[in-house]
């Protein structure tokens, strides 16, 4: 009999996930018998406070980790062994080894986006970006182009409030000056290397430009973080403008890509699972 291998995501509203189908197809293609749940407080009629008990109970069905996502990647922390340094850094979690009775909790967001990145945008200059959103995906995403040498984020949010503490938060880890609170879209657009969206403009919920298409131009790469749909209004101007793109199924596969591998031990076929992404 092959290995079983079982793995589920806490989360709220979380039907409509490609990532049990991501986990389940690689596990399969790995000669594992591979089951991923979602574990949906919506679904099971349960508060977030119910996230201990989830927890427990995927330890006591042999899951080998859990993917952990909104509105749980904070209140995860206080109810885990261990940080991984990144993770710590952060003050997020995604993903959760289980193993000899441990938790182990590590974030593979902002790994995600980092690979889908390197890939996707091989030899974009990346020492100037402007990234609009300072949420939870903008502080991974963040994270990710300081660790891949941005020298100067400025970060946009509607609260500017949230984009300065999440500047202030960056500073003191990457260096004073490599990320600041942006105040003029226009200004800042205008010595940067490449944008990210790091906001839900663009969703078919959300639809929309994030920020005026006359910001935009030929020699700036534009990345989004934005998977449903690929194609955004904003990657569409850009690409019909001439600019590079990167949409926002690198990040949901790379961050899959990374829990599969913390999950089981056994390294994934990435380029297999981006071609499963594709076709969902
Ligand atoms: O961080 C990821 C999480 O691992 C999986 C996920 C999903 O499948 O919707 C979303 C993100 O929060």
């Amino acid at each position: 009999r092959k290995p079983a291998y079982l793995a589920a995501l806490i989360g709220s509203d979380i039907g409509a996930s490609l990532t049990p189908a991501m986990h389940e197809r690689e596990g399969a293609a790995q000669g594992l018998r591979a089951i991923y749940r979602l574990l949906d407080f919506t679904t099971l009629g349960l508060g977030p406070e119910a996230l201990e008990a989830l927890l427990v109970a995927a330890e006591r069905m042999g899951c080998a980790g859990v993917n952990v996502t909104h509105p749980c990647k904070q209140s995860v922390i206080p109810l885990l062994d261990e940080l991984s340094e990144d993770a710590r850094a952060l003050g997020a979690v995604n993903a959760v080894v289980l193993r000899d009775g441990r938790r182990v909790g590590h974030n593979t967001d902002w790994s995600g986006f980092a690979e889908g990145f390197r890939r996707g945008l091989p030899d974009a200059s990346r020492r100037q970006v402007v990234q609009l959103g300072a949420g939870g995906a903008g502080s991974a995403v963040a994270h990710a182009l300081l660790t891949l040498g941005t020298e100067r984020l400025v970060i946009l949010d509607t609260d500017a409030a949230r984009a300065a503490a999440l500047a202030a938060s960056l500073a003191a880890r990457f260096g004073a000056g490599r990320a600041v609170a942006g105040e003029d879209p226009a200004k800042a657009m205008a010595a940067a290397d490449g944008l990210v969206n790091c906001t839900p403009v663009g969703m078919a919920k959300h639809p929309g430009l994030p920020l005026p298409a006359s910001l935009l131009r030929p020699d700036l790469w534009v990345a989004e973080i934005v998977y449903f749909p690929l194609e955004t209004a904003l990657l569409r101007t850009a690409r019909a403008l001439g600019c590079r793109t990167l949409d926002g199924g690198g990040m949901a596969v790379f961050q899959a890509v990374g829990a599969f591998r913390l999950f089981t031990g056994i390294e994934p076929d990435a380029e297999r699972m981006r071609r499963h992404f594709a076709a969902l």
